[in-house]
């Protein structure tokens, strides 16, 4: 059992001057039982809590850390950067060097603005889509999360779904109204819903591969369908790849599953480990935004000059390295082969989707395709799963519907760990 004192002190003081002592819900632990360690610090694979107990990492703060923790080129343009001040609000250099290397590495984007979080990249997609057609309405997938923003809330994955809370009280009704609804991987629920609203759609947005009902891989001809739909009808296709970005391929989900959006939203590993999310597109579309175009949208932070020097610098890498993601891959169904056979040694058949670097074990024994069946996983069995590997060292997304994200710090020796890790804790919790 690993010893947590300082972390819970530090829960019960944050309780008092934080909402749910947490700064975003899923933190929280809740749905997996027992108290959210406090970190102190992460290097490579590991990451190390305020009682310094040591943990393997598959979070990777949900997607951005894709070389482990700390990377020295990151550290080094940091530093680098902070000694010129850490704002300007004015343009930079590196906004034009960053905004190059993503035109050049991902498909879609002939034209890209920078913004601070994935929720805002989203939220300014969907308005700029709205722009750009002059349509209100907006499909989006149950299950899958793009953020915050009031449009998105309506059959929300990742914590809204964790906490049981899909549809947020504080949106409101008319914002609620514009948002329609399909399950994923459903083609003709798309083609009802716009039929029945014909050319009132300004938008489709998803993310091509789910990562916030945990992972879901989209079914084939699923994308090409929808690619087709939105050519047919003028909508704006959006991939939200804000988790999938230069994570799947250096060029999204999109350059790996050879589908083309009109728009991509990006966050995460864009900023190296620093805020920083970015919506692209098509030119036409995105010389709606101002000051080109009529769409306001507009931020002090955005091209942050610390952010835009850790996000170039990432992008650089990834860019001149291509062999990270067959190292990823390669890491990543290791791990996939250990889990089967260690689920078949106790004599289930839960549902394991991967995708290079995404993985997620359901605790169901159906096929998971959609928010529907990802809901049939047995949540509670999950939260003792959570805690049977946080006692062997092994640091898990605390919900049933997020993706887990590999590294390319998970060498042999932790990926070896982790099997007997998961063997041990399926063994314990069955
Ligand atoms: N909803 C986020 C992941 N899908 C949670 C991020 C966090 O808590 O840091």
């Amino acid at each position: 059992m690993i010893q947590k004192n300082n972390s819970i002190s530090l829960y019960q003081e944050a309780q008092k001057v934080i909402p749910g002592g947490v700064n975003s819900p899923v933190r929280a632990f809740k749905a997996v039982g027992g108290d959210p360690l406090f970190i102190k610090s992460a290097k490579g694979a590991y990451m190390y809590d305020e009682d310094d107990n040591h943990y393997i990492e598959l979070i990777n703060s949900w997607g951005p850390m894709i070389l482990g923790h700390a990377p020295d080129i990151i550290e080094k343009a940091v530093a680098d950067a902070i000694g010129k001040s850490l704002s300007f609000g004015a343009p930079t250099a590196k906004e034009v060097a960053i905004a190059e290397l993503i035109v050049e590495m991902v498909p879609s984007i002939e034209k890209v603005r920078m913004v601070n979080s994935g929720t805002e990249a989203t939220m300014s997609a969907i308005r700029v889509a709205r722009g750009f057609t002059g349509r209100d309405k907006i499909i989006k997938m149950e299950g899958c999360y793009h953020g915050h923003g009031d449009s998105f809330l309506i059959a929300a994955g990742s914590g809204a779904a964790t906490m049981g809370t899909p549809d947020s009280p504080g949106v409101t009704k008319g914002t609620a109204l514009d948002t329609l609804t399909a399950p994923f991987n459903d083609l003709e629920a798309v083609e009802a819903l716009i039929q029945h609203n014909k050319n009132e759609i300004a938008a489709i947005i998803l993310e091509p591969v789910a990562g916030n009902m945990g992972c879901i891989v989209p079914k084939p001809g699923y994308l090409e369908g929808l690619r087709k739909i939105c050519d047919q009808e003028n909508i704006v296709l959006i991939f939200d790849e804000v988790m999938t970005g230069f994570r799947l391929s250096k060029g999204g989900a999109q350059e790996l599953l050879g589908v083309t959006p009109d728009m991509t939203t990006l966050g995460k590993i864009i900023g190296g480990g620093m805020p920083v999310g970015a919506y692209g597109g098509k030119q036409e579309i995105m010389d709606y935004v101002s000051p080109q175009g009529p769409v306001y949208q507009a931020g002090t932070l955005s091209g942050n000059p610390i952010a835009m020097s850790a996000g170039y610098a990432m992008l650089k890498y990834l860019n001149d390295h291509p062999e990270v993601y067959e190292q990823l891959d390669t890491t990543t169904k290791k791990l996939k082969k250990g889990f089967e056979e260690n689920v078949k040694a106790i004599g289930k058949n839960y549902t394991i989707n991967q995708l290079g670097s995404m993985i997620s074990l359901h605790f169901t024994q159906e096929e998971v395709f959609d928010f529907k069946s990802a809901k049939t996983s047995d949540t509670k069995l999950f939260g003792r799963y959570f805690n049977a590997m946080l006692n062997r060292n092994v640091y898990l997304a605390p919900s049933q519907f997020e993706a887990l994200f590999i590294s390319t710090a998970i060498g042999e020796k932790e990926v070896g760990h982790i099997i007997e890790a998961n063997k041990a804790a399926l063994e314990e919790i069955h």
